[in-house]
């Protein structure tokens, strides 16, 4: 059997498609429905059997040559485009990240975050409880008397209601610590961070403000234990190692003794950090639960002794990161909030240690 004439003119046709379009414009022309090969085989039909002899093998082989070279062909390619695909459609993974702004943690989520951060190294588990409570967990239980300054309406906002016993915007997150005691056996390990409200406005006071406070109950607790925690608390919290504290004694009606804790400050590149002694701060309110306080909460106080603290977020957050005004925390200023913020993930903790 003789090759048949056309097979190298299509075969140097297919090898010199130079794209996947020019490959099927030569498969078009040879073996498509109005092709060369296609019209040459209907004409086998008009030959004489010997003709079709000679004819017929030799325009099949052809029809099946010029399909299996451009099947090759468009495989050549296909790979030869993925590859130039694979060449220039790369990803920098070198660009940044966020091409949107992007956002940035407010001071008080910050100083939130490293505060549990640092109690939950220290074993204290986080409590929360809600902003509208009743006006015994808020004052009673917790040994403020009926005629304490604290109640006056000027101080507090009362909410009026179908509720028996009058409801509050809780003062402080102490109602926060009653509860745990009500409803967990000791011993207790929790802080309570949240939001609380009070009557008060101007350039240090905002009617809302943020607290932490802090719990511990068990057997043999006393003030040792009070003052390591907060030692170890402000020296992890301010990430330097020489804080030095000072106890001043004072009154809460729901600890007895109560201490007010000072940090010292000193002067350094003409401002004023924590650290050293040269002159003192007050940054906390601390002391022994009241025996009344663990009574109402169904504890015996004769069995179980324990240390309580509070303190404001806000105001640990303008000591550490010099900021000056309280009322621009809750502005929305985005300027502020750029200038102010921080990015995620940028914890302290006890366990990295002082300056990680
Ligand atoms: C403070 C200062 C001292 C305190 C006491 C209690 C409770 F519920 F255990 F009695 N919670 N928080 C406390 C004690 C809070 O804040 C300045």
């Amino acid at each position: 059997m003789t090759v048949h004439p056309l097979q190298s003119r299509f075969e140097a046709d297919i090898a010199s498609a130079a794209d996947l379009a020019a490959l099927d414009a030569v498969r078009v022309a040879a073996i498509g429905k109005l092709g060369v090969v296609t019209q040459l085989l209907k004409t086998l039909g008009g030959m004489t059997p010997e003709e079709r002899r000679v004819e017929g093998p030799r325009l099949n082989t052809l029809r099946e040559g010029v399909t299996a070279a451009i099947a090759k062909r468009k495989s050549v390619l296909e790979n030869t485009e993925l590859d130039r695909r694979l060449a220039t459609e790369r990803v920098d993974l070198s660009l940044p990240a966020a091409v949107a702004p992007r956002g940035s943690v407010h001071p008080v989520s910050q100083v939130m975050d490293e505060l549990t951060e640092i109690f939950a190294d220290l074993g204290f588990a986080v409590a929360e409880g809600p902003e509208i409570e009743d006006d015994w967990r808020n004052f009673t239980a917790l040994n403020i008397p009926e005629t304490h300054p604290a109640r006056a309406m000027m101080d507090t906002f009362y909410i009026a209601g179908e509720h028996e016993r009058p409801m509050v915007l809780r003062t402080h997150t102490s109602p926060v610590q009653i509860r745990t005691m009500q409803s967990e056996p000791p011993p207790i390990r929790i802080i309570a961070p949240g939001r609380v409200y009070r009557s008060d406005s101007d350039a240090t006071h905002t009617p809302m403000f943020h607290q932490i406070e802090g719990l511990v109950i068990d057997k043999g607790i006393h003030m040792g234990h009070l003052k390591w925690t907060l030692e170890t608390f402000l020296k992890a919290f301010f990430e330097r190692d020489d804080v030095v504290l000072r106890l001043r004694p004072s009154y809460f009606p729901f600890t007895e003794p109560s201490a007010e804790v000072d940090v010292g400050w000193s002067i350094e590149k003409g401002r004023r950090v924590v650290g050293g002694s040269e002159g003192w701060m007050e940054v906390l309110g601390s002391g022994m639960v009241h025996p009344r306080v663990m009574a109402a909460c169904g504890l015996d106080p004769d069995e179980w002794q324990g240390f309580a603290f509070g303190t404001g977020v806000d105001r640990l957050a303008m000591l550490k990161y010099g900021m000056d005004d309280l009322r621009a925390f809750f502005d929305g200023d985005l300027r502020w909030l750029k200038h102010y913020g921080f990015s995620f993930l940028d914890v302290p903790t006890l366990s990295g240690g002082v300056g990680a």
